[in-house]
């Protein structure tokens, strides 16, 4: 897909007029204006219409929803608003009605070290945007539980500094308060998640997001990010870290989520589970419908995300018996920590129903999820 002699410059540099063309020939044609003979005429509908209305808190508990609406991103909108970023889990009760938070920072240590959320949100500082998604997030007609901030907190390598963690200390169990999972009280109550150190080297306890305090959903007073890794790590309304031997046991929430972050099995130590990192992926979030110049043209827009070298080698198949082909406009991600948006010119042959997938031509990239076609899209063009 890559053409000439200097193709990643080129490339970026036409991909990027070209997006901001169309973000400015989508504004003028909103605005009733056609420069250049183009004309915007809608989006068309990707999948079915989902039954759960999107961008707004469903049922309760550990069943709470919020499913984000993707299909409005545009580059000026790259961040997601608080009150619309996904939930997965409301606040337990015990969480939002709590005074004087504590995180208890023990295990092997020569001594244990209380730390009060307040200190962390007067030490917060900007660290950088950075999307969450949860390893659940496999609704076709969707994708919806994923989600991009910009974050305030404290390092994890800040906050363990003065800690004095004894030479077994190979791990570290990060624990939050919980709703209770289990009726008969047996399981051990909390959502933790266990990791070796130097896995931890990038995370951080959020105490805000994009310049406000987290909200009791989000994880109040304080929560785990882990940038680059599925979000049922990050546990929020952390109580507790602690170190650990490399015999640690995995969790009941590592358990819980052993094939959504594509163990091997169950591995008996939590050592043996692979990191719950995101692979590089990509979605289409909206289908543009525009005329030029007397023609029907179809704009595919979305989203890459994740692995860790950022890709603008891009690639989606049209339809089930054709070949992939380049993306026309993928610029290179600035970073692969959050989301960036790409867009693909489309003149289907005909109408009728079309699966949409994604995937990389750099044969180097992991990408377990594409691979199994896990974000494809349906979408039907409609007969002129
Ligand atoms: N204490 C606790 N933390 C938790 C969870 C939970 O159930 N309890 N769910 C995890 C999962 S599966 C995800 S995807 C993220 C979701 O974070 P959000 O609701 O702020 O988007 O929180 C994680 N942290
Ligand atoms: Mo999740």
């Amino acid at each position: 897909m890559v053409t000439g002699d200097r193709p990643f410059t080129r490339r970026q540099f036409v991909s990027l007029s070209l997006a901001l063309a169309a973000d400015l020939a989508a504004r003028r044609a909103l605005a009733g204006q056609q420069p250049g003979g183009e004309q915007f005429l809608g989006t068309i509908p990707l999948s079915a219409p989902r039954a759960a209305p999107l961008n707004r808190l469903l049922a309760t508990g550990l069943d709470a929803r919020l499913f984000t609406d993707l299909s409005g991103l545009r580059a000026d909108s790259l961040l997601t608003p608080n009150d619309r970023f996904y939930v997965r889990t409301a606040c337990p009760d015990a969480a939002r009605t709590a005074n004087g938070w504590k995180i208890r920072i023990g295990g092997l240590v020569s001594r244990p070290v209380d730390v009060a959320a307040e200190d962390l949100a007067r030490q917060a500082e900007d660290l950088g945007i950075c999307l969450l998604e949860c390893s659940g997030n496999s609704d076709p007609d969707n994708f919806g539980l994923i989600s991009a901030a910009a974050w305030q907190g404290v390092r994890l390598g800040r906050v363990l500094a003065g800690i004095d963690a004894l030479p077994a200390a190979t791990h570290v169990r990060i624990s939050g308060l919980d709703h209770d999972r289990s009726p008969m009280g047996t399981s051990v109550p909390g959502a933790s998640w266990v990791f070796a150190r130097d896995q931890l080297r990038d995370a951080f306890l959020a105490t805000g997001m994009n310049g406000r305090a987290l909200s009791p959903d989000h994880g109040a007073p304080v929560r785990l990010v882990v940038p680059g890794w599925y979000g049922c790590v990050a546990i929020k309304w952390v109580n507790a870290i602690e170190f650990a031997g490399d015999d640690a046991p995995p969790t009941s929430q590592m358990v819980e989520f052993a094939e959504r972050t594509h163990q091997r099995g169950m591995p008996a130590l939590a050592r043996d589970y692979l990191p719950a990192t995101i692979d590089h992926a990509a979605v289409p979030v909206r289908i543009e419908h525009w005329s030029s110049a007397g023609r029907p043209v179809y704009r595919i827009v979305g989203i890459q995300w994740g692995g860790e070298t950022p890709s603008d080698a891009l690639e989606i198949k049209l339809g089930g018996g054709v070949p992939f082909v380049g993306v026309t406009n993928c610029p290179l991600p600035a970073s692969t920590r959050t989301w960036s948006l790409w867009m693909h010119e489309w003149r289907p042959a005909a109408p009728g129903r079309y699966a949409l997938s994604m995937r990389f031509s750099d044969p180097a990239f992991q990408t377990r999820r594409l691979d199994m076609d896990f974000y494809r899209r349906v979408v039907t063009i409609p007969a002129a």
